[in-house]
């Protein structure tokens, strides 16, 4: 089933095409210059695709307030069908993540038909012990997973263990754990306690998971707990994944770190310890800001990739990173962003694709730091649209994203269809 006309589709793209070939052309002439073979790289990226999270087609907010968009989704099937825009569009967003409860349904396997007629699948699936949810027996205001109360404790775990069996309905290989849990005061939390208690819950969940899944442990550097988080950064993590055994690993998302912090060195670390889960993709000027990727500090983000592509390139054994969105729109319609940072993930991996490594690792071995950096700038200076152009064509996507998706009027179609939510204060989510 497309959302989108695909004439609509068609006759946006042929305005177009002649200029993206000839775009097209010389790029690859340019990379061949280099040494490159631009039909190579078109192929990585047509095979890359990043997950959509669910939360993020619907408005964002912050703890002050909320302007809901026009035509918010009403359900998760509403949420499914912004994510099959993106996708038909875009494709490069194959996948969505869900997250429980926020996505409720109760049928499963309709809801997995529904996915797979706008062409999509389910990634890994998130849990969510950082807010009360109606009906439930203990409250997770002072924790969840390292609760100092057994029965709260107790409850989180039985949640998660709920989250891999509806996973498992929907075909995910993956539960990612965030938990909110730590201290805004100190003194509040015995440290070492909280996180053996982590540790205990954590792994009863890991007992249930099926063979061929991966629990993913994402940690945030805080918020809402200001003063000390239980799984704070990549060192707790790490520990938690290392003791909790091989299908543990971490999963880094973007804002979640302290200002400066070398995340790409961080992302190394985690590869050469086989133990990098995957991303939540976002960019941050300040703290966990949730905006769109690469719209602040795209140079980091291509060092990340960077890291990626030279451990797929120096053939890093169980290297398999997953590849996910967490954003949050408060200021745009969602599915431009999510559809135009999908696309700049997928440039970035462009990017970090067409440096030379060969010259990258003898610039290394003779100290020639200069060159060695210039090696990087080279691949990220290049504008590689012309590829995700021809990939998006070639695949029945549109060549201009934006562009193709205005002149389809889909929100205005949907905002006609779903009724107008009131905005208001308070409640980040
Ligand atoms: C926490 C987080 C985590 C949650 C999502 C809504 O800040 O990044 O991934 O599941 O936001
Ligand atoms: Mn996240
Ligand atoms: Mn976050």
């Amino acid at each position: 089933m497309s959302l989108i006309d695909k004439n609509l589709i068609a006759a946006h793209n042929d305005r177009l095409l002649r200029h993206v070939n000839n775009d097209y052309a010389h790029l690859g002439e340019q990379l061949a210059r280099r040494g490159i073979d631009i039909e190579a790289v078109r192929a990585k990226v047509a095979a890359f695709g990043v997950a959509i999270p669910s939360w993020g087609v619907g408005t964002g907010g912050t703890r002050f307030a909320r302007f809901p968009g026009r035509g918010e989704p009403r359900n998760v099937f509403d949420k499914l069908e912004d994510c099959g825009v993106i996708q038909q569009l875009s494709r490069a967003t194959p996948t969505v993540s869900l997250h429980i409860p926020w996505d409720t349904c109760s049928d499963w396997s309709e809801l997995r038909q529904a996915a797979a007629s706008h062409g999509l699948a389910f990634d890994a699936i998130n849990s969510n012990t950082f807010s009360d949810q109606k009906g439930q027996a203990h409250s997770y205001k002072f924790g969840s997973l390292t609760h100092g109360d057994a029965a709260t404790r107790a409850q989180a775990v039985a949640h998660n263990i709920e989250c891999i069996e509806i996973g498992q309905k929907l075909g995910s290989k993956a539960l990612t754990v965030w938990i909110g849990d730590g201290a805004n005061f100190p003194g509040q939390q015995h440290f070492r306690r909280a996180f053996d208690r982590y540790l205990e819950s954590a792994q009863q969940i890991y007992a249930a998971l099926p063979g061929d899944w991966r629990m993913m442990l994402e940690h945030k550097i805080c918020e809402p707990a200001f003063y000390a988080t239980v799984i704070q950064d990549w060192g707790s993590s790490f520990m938690a994944a290392s003791a909790l055994g091989p299908k543990a690993q971490c999963l880094v998302d973007l804002g979640h770190h302290a200002p400066n912090v070398n995340i790409e060195m961080i992302v190394a670390r985690l590869i050469a310890a086989g133990k990098l889960a995957g991303f939540h993709f976002n960019d941050s000027k300040y703290g966990d800001d949730d905006l769109d990727a690469g719209s602040v500090a795209p140079y980091r983000l291509f060092l990340v990739f960077n890291e990626l592509v030279a451990a797929a390139h120096e053939g890093v054994s169980g290297f398999d990173p997953a590849y996910m969105l967490d954003q949050s729109h408060n200021v745009t319609d969602p599915i431009e962003s999510l559809m135009t940072s999908a696309a700049q993930v997928q440039r970035t991996y462009a990017q970090a694709l067409i440096v030379d490594r060969a010259a990258l690792d003898a610039a290394q071995d003779a100290n020639d730091a200069l060159v060695a950096t210039q090696c990087l700038k080279r691949g990220f200076d290049t504008d590689v649209t012309p590829i995700l152009q021809r990939v998006r064509f070639d695949a029945g996507g549109a060549i201009d994203l934006v562009g193709a998706y205005r002149a389809s009027g889909y929100r205005q179609r949907v905002a006609e269809a779903r009724p107008a939510v009131a905005g208001g204060g308070g409640g980040i989510v």
